[in-house]
């Protein structure tokens, strides 16, 4: 019985370990400034927590297998603990802990709380059941006013929102269903919540933030590669939040620029 825990405990180790060591399921390819900041710190913390995994996992097996029973062997003796190992492995647990924090809360907190660069593109992103709308504020770089009781959900767009029309600077806002972005720019996001806590996940970009209702949260990256990138809701946050599913276009600026004028001629 001992062997046996053993050889399963030490197959259960190799199997899973063997699917990170491989990358089988693995975050897409990064497409962001700060993507390789991000992918060093969750190597680095996979190969540390990965080392930790490996190494107890072969203890425990190979104590499974020690402390077998079988004829001869030394009487059962029970203990109470040994509080010098205790502090050691607590001590050692927290300085990994608070250490890796440390560390990667100088990544996060460069996107969150310093401010955008000027000349960074403005993107206000609303999460709402099921579904994310992007807004831009158009030529006087201010967003217009929104109501909550002109919001019309089934009519989607600048309804969704409930973006009021006579306001001045609503009349140049342009809402999109699809978040296109020119490659090399700051983005100045605002998030935005209608209903429930959405949380805007683009896992290219390694940028995962939630929209909590009655906030308006500051966020910035940088997209350094074209191309179209997955959107996804990270925050189950009803019955359709399968299929809260959105596309970030990262185009040239010219593109960016082509793809705005007609938005804005469309309202016209
Ligand atoms: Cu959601």
């Amino acid at each position: 019985m001992g062997l046996a825990l053993l050889v399963v405990i030490w197959l259960i180790t190799l199997f899973s370990t063997y699917f990170f060591v491989a990358k089988t399921w693995w975050l897409p390819a990064g497409a962001s400034a700060a993507a390789p900041w991000i992918d060093h710190q969750f190597a680095l913390t996979y190969v540390i927590m990965g080392v930790v995994f490996v190494a107890a996992q072969i203890s425990l097996g190979w104590l499974a297998w020690k402390y077998r029973d079988h004829p001869g062997a030394a009487k059962v003796e029970y203990s109470h603990g040994n509080t010098k190992l205790e502090v050691v492995w607590t001590t050692l647990t927290a300085i990994l802990f608070v250490g890796l924090n440390l560390m990667g809360s100088h990544v996060w907190a460069s996107e969150r709380f310093d401010p955008a660069q000027a000349g960074a593109v403005k993107v206000e992103a609303t999460g709402l059941q099921f579904a994310w709308y992007f807004r831009y504020p158009g030529a006087d770089d201010k967003y217009g006013r929104t109501k909550p009781d002109l919001i019309d959900a089934s009519a989607g767009g600048e309804a969704a929102l409930g973006l009021d029309t006579t306001d001045q600077a609503a009349k140049d806002d342009v809402v999109s269903g699809v978040m296109y972005l020119p490659v090399n720019r700051q983005v100045d996001l605002t998030l935005r919540s209608q209903d429930v806590i959405h949380s805007l996940f683009i896992p290219s970009m390694r940028f995962k933030q939630d929209a909590v209702p009655g906030l308006m949260i500051h966020m910035h990256f940088t997209p350094v590669q074209t191309g179209d990138y997955e959107i996804a809701c990270a925050e189950l946050c009803g019955l359709g939040h399968y299929k809260m599913h959105g596309m970030l276009k990262v185009v040239s600026q010219e593109d960016f620029d082509k793809w705005l004028a007609s938005k804005e001629a469309e309202k016209q």
